[in-house]
């Protein structure tokens, strides 16, 4: 492993830990009946946007998917307005209009999620065009899944961006699964990244659940598209630790295969890095936990005691003519 300080070390596992903890509090909130809709939770996927943002300059973009809380927080997303947004508050990142699957965040770069398959494809292909057309330097990373590459928009959106060399990291998170669709079952080469070659684009392979693996070949492939040589095609090969949804019981993932990623966790690996190579301990590592879930009561509180928005304000916003 290469030589990493211990303060990078600690910021990757507390960007995870957080993603960790929002998913499994608002699983909970969800259960209470207090956030409506779907809920898609990241648990087992949080390597790929911790290792991916950390690769990025503050200027970047990122364009993100309906599983989108972790490449949020990844980014520098607040706990407490995405909170108040998936419990469809007032004080939410989109004034609780959006929910789950529509918080944006322009601040950080978030242009945002959408609830439409492979929608944010042609939207991150947009943004970096804009940035070709300003002259600037900035890298856009989308992230996307293994259903959205069987969608249509996935061949337009790499071959325009590879025919006029835009700065983009095609971020594939390959959990292997579109709902309770295998990857295996829905394409004769589930090794996605293999596409690429198809539209002249160079492509890798990574561990999706070791935050390291992630990082070091993201900001290869940032700093090829910023030396205006991209994009690139990164295919991040995970695993979901639950079903599609807060309601789906994934009885369709076998068994082992799940045991092989649970034993894989990203948040274990991460933890082994902490212990062996920047001499934490586990009170040390147990202190971030605890600040955590702490700053996460803490946005929980915020939430609920936000209001909800009001049917005048709603119309206030709709044309009726
Ligand atoms: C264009 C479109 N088709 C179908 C759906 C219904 N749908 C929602 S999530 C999903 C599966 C997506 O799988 P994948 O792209 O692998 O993302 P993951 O859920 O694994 O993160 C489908 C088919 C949709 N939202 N949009
Ligand atoms: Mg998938």
């Amino acid at each position: 492993m290469k030589a990493y300080s211990r303060e990078f070390l600690e910021q990757l596992y507390r960007t995870l830990y957080t993603i960790r903890v929002f998913e499994t509090e608002c699983i909970k909130l969800y259960r209470q009946g207090l956030i409506i809709g779907y809920f898609h939770p990241y648990l087992g996927e949080e390597a790929v946007a911790t290792g991916a943002c950390a690769a990025l300059r503050e200027d970047d973009y990122i364009v993100s998917t309906h599983r989108g809380h972790g490449h949020c927080i990844a980014r520098g997303g607040q706990l407490n307005k995405m909170v108040a947004e998936v419990l469809g508050r007032e004080t939410g990142y989109c004034k609780g209009r959006g929910g789950s699957m529509h918080i944006a965040d322009i601040a950080t770069g978030n242009i945002g999620a959408n609830g439409i398959v492979g929608g944010g494809l042609p939207i991150g292909v947009g943004v970096a065009m804009g940035v070709h057309v300003r002259g600037s330097d900035q890298v856009t990373i989308i992230f996307f899944s293994d259903g959205a590459c069987n969608n249509g928009v996935f061949a337009e959106s790499l071959n325009l961006a590879a025919i006029w060399n835009l700065p983009v990291v095609f971020m594939l998170e390959n959990n292997q699964y579109a709902v309770s669709s295998p990857v295996e079952e829905m394409s004769r080469v589930p090794d996605l990244y293999k596409r690429g070659e198809g539209y002249g684009v160079e492509a890798h392979q990574v561990d999706g659940n070791d935050v390291l693996a992630v990082y070091e070949k993201t900001c290869e492939a940032v700093d090829t598209c910023r030396l205006g040589k991209g994009p690139v095609l990164l295919e991040a090969k995970t695993y979901r630790h639950s079903g599609h949804h807060v309601n789906d019981p994934g009885t369709y993932m076998p068994k082992e295969r799940l045991e092989y990623y649970r034993a894989r966790d990203p948040i274990k690996i991460a933890r082994n890095n902490l212990i062996e190579h920047a001499r934490c301990t586990d009170q040390d590592i147990e202190a971030i936990e605890q600040h955590i879930n702490q700053q996460m009561e803490k946005a929980i509180e915020f939430g609920k005691n936000s209001a909800q928005p009001s049917v005048e304000a709603f119309l206030e916003e709709i044309e009726t003519n």
